[in-house]
């Protein structure tokens, strides 16, 4: 089996990428001129953009059996900064995928996320309307229909994997998880090793602290985004682990973790850091995923705990 990973060099490409070699598949992926390649298993690099039409070509090339397409300007935050950045990545650049998809007959995956749920209320479903809260969103809602579109018009076996929240040690540093990950094993080493003063600490800088998500493990994910290529009949997908944490609690879990049980003197409310518009509750129902063999392994406290001591002892 070939599979084709548009967006490879990212946490979740990570992820595939090994469990798809673990299976024995040839992996190629696409690769910006930019972006970093170190850490990535044994994978074909392609050099490309997804913007560029020229990348139906490419996936023409390779004539894959299976295309994921988990390239994207996936920093909601910045999306209001990088709206038509944004919209190229994310959505021209899956009717680039897709239609590689109809030139080969591949089977699709799309990286859809629980950001199209917006400011629909909890517990989110296949079925819950969308009402999605920023451009990122917005341009995922376009992706996922253009994904339901090329399934209904070509008869395409096209999946959206709608994701709520994953992270992992490979979390980049601007999403919420890696960030307060990152100072708290920081705020560990300079407490035990260089004797810091706490009241001399450097704050973290945070925005909205009651947003309530659902994070997993990108390890998990991964497994799911797989699983929906291996059924009879092509679908759309929530995987999620039902669980909702405030950044509150998110705070909590860290800062216990190091045997701190009051963090509020190490955190400042930075506006910055908030959204125009924001989501307030995320959480999800992936029942359907469960029936297809899907089941998050990872808690959230150990999830948290790992990227804390991945950060503390690096080469671990
Ligand atoms: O924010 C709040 C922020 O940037 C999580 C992407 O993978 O998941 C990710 O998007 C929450 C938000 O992730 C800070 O307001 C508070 O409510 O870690 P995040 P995200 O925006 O949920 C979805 C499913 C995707 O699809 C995306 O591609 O944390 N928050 N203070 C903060 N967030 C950040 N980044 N930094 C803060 O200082």
């Amino acid at each position: 089996m070939k599979a084709f990973i548009a967006g490879v060099t990212g946490q979740d490409g990570f992820y595939l990428s090994k469990l798809l070699k673990e299976k024995g598949y040839e992996v190629y992926g696409l690769v910006r001129r930019t972006a970093q390649t170190k850490d990535i298993p044994d994978v074909e690099i392609i050099p490309g953009d997804i913007t560029d039409p020229g990348l139906v070509n490419i996936i023409e090339d390779i004539n894959p059996d299976e295309i994921y397409n988990l390239a994207a300007m996936s920093f909601v935050w910045e999306s209001f900064k990088v709206p038509k950045t944004t919209f190229d990545i994310n959505a021209i650049g899956t009717l680039h995928c897709l239609e590689g998809a109809r030139k080969t007959g591949a089977r699709f995956y799309q990286a859809s996320t629980s950001e199209l749920f917006g400011a629909s209320p909890p517990p989110q479903n296949e079925k819950t309307p969308f009402y999605p809260r920023s451009p990122y969103g917005v341009s995922k809602l376009a992706a996922y229909w253009l994904t339901v579109n090329y399934r209904d018009s070509y008869d395409l076996f096209a999946c959206n994997g709608i994701l709520f929240n994953h992270e992992s040690p490979r979390r980049g540093i601007e999403f919420v998880t890696q960030k307060i990950s990152s100072y708290v094993a920081q705020i560990y080493l300079d407490l035990r090793v260089v004797d810091l003063d706490p009241k001399d600490a450097i704050k973290l800088p945070l925005g909205n602290l009651d947003a309530i998500h659902d994070w997993g493990h990108a390890e998990d994910f991964v497994d799911g985004m797989w699983r929906m290529l291996q059924q009879d009949d092509p679908g759309d997908y929530v995987l999620a682990t039902g669980k909702g944490h405030t950044i509150k609690g998110l705070l909590d879990v860290a800062f216990s973790h190091i045997g701190i049980s009051d963090w509020t003197p190490y955190v400042e409310i930075d506006p910055k850091f908030y959204r125009p518009t924001e989501v307030n509750a995320l959480i999800g129902d992936a029942t359907k995923a469960k029936e297809i063999g899907w089941e998050p392994k990872h808690s959230f406290e150990s999830m948290i705990r790992e990227m804390i001591d991945a950060k503390i002892q690096p080469n671990n």
